[in-house]
């Protein structure tokens, strides 16, 4: 009897998250380019459940990275990232493969350079990355997208963006 309620309420569990489920997100592949001093496009939206790959090209001559995040930290008068970072509020790890501008493939670690926290992924002029996940609940709501680059100096002078993730 025992085990025939519980079917009885496995099935009713199934019944409900296939309702729930009934409108997938789409799987989305969406290209940022980054140069002086902008990421193109500076706007993105998101829907939680949708499997996500930025593709992250530096199209400009210098070094630019992408971190995204909300309230811009301060350090000696410079901004230097962001208090929140999208991804550790949502407890969340990206997959991040490097490519290079010859399309050889490697890995680096997450690179925390002195005065960041959280995720960010600097790019070489010319060189590419990928960075694909899967949108969280956590992740509800407006963030920005930054480079801090050069003490700063490029958030500054303009290269952030705004991501809005949907519910
Ligand atoms: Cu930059």
């Amino acid at each position: 009897m025992k085990r025939f309620l519980l079917m009885i309420f496995l099935a009713g569990s199934l019944l409900a998250a296939a309702a729930c489920s009934s409108q997938p997100a789409e799987p989305v592949s969406l290209r940022i380019e980054m140069s002086e001093y902008a990421f193109n496009p500076a706007e993105i939206e998101l829907k939680v459940g949708q499997q996500v790959t930025l593709e992250l090209v530096n199209n400009g001559a210098l070094v630019h990275e992408l971190m995204i995040g909300r309230e811009v930290m301060m350090m000696e008068n410079r901004p230097s990232g962001y208090q929140a970072d999208f991804f550790t509020s949502a407890g969340v790890e990206p997959e991040v493969v490097y490519a290079s501008a010859q399309g050889e493939q490697h890995s680096h670690d997450l690179q925390h350079a002195a005065g960041h926290t959280g995720f960010m992924v600097a790019l070489e002029p010319g060189e590419q990355a990928t960075v694909t996940f899967t949108v969280s609940k956590g992740m509800v709501g407006e963030w920005e997208l930054g480079c801090f680059e050069q003490e700063g100096v490029h958030h500054t002078a303009g290269m952030k963006g705004k991501l809005v993730v949907a519910p």
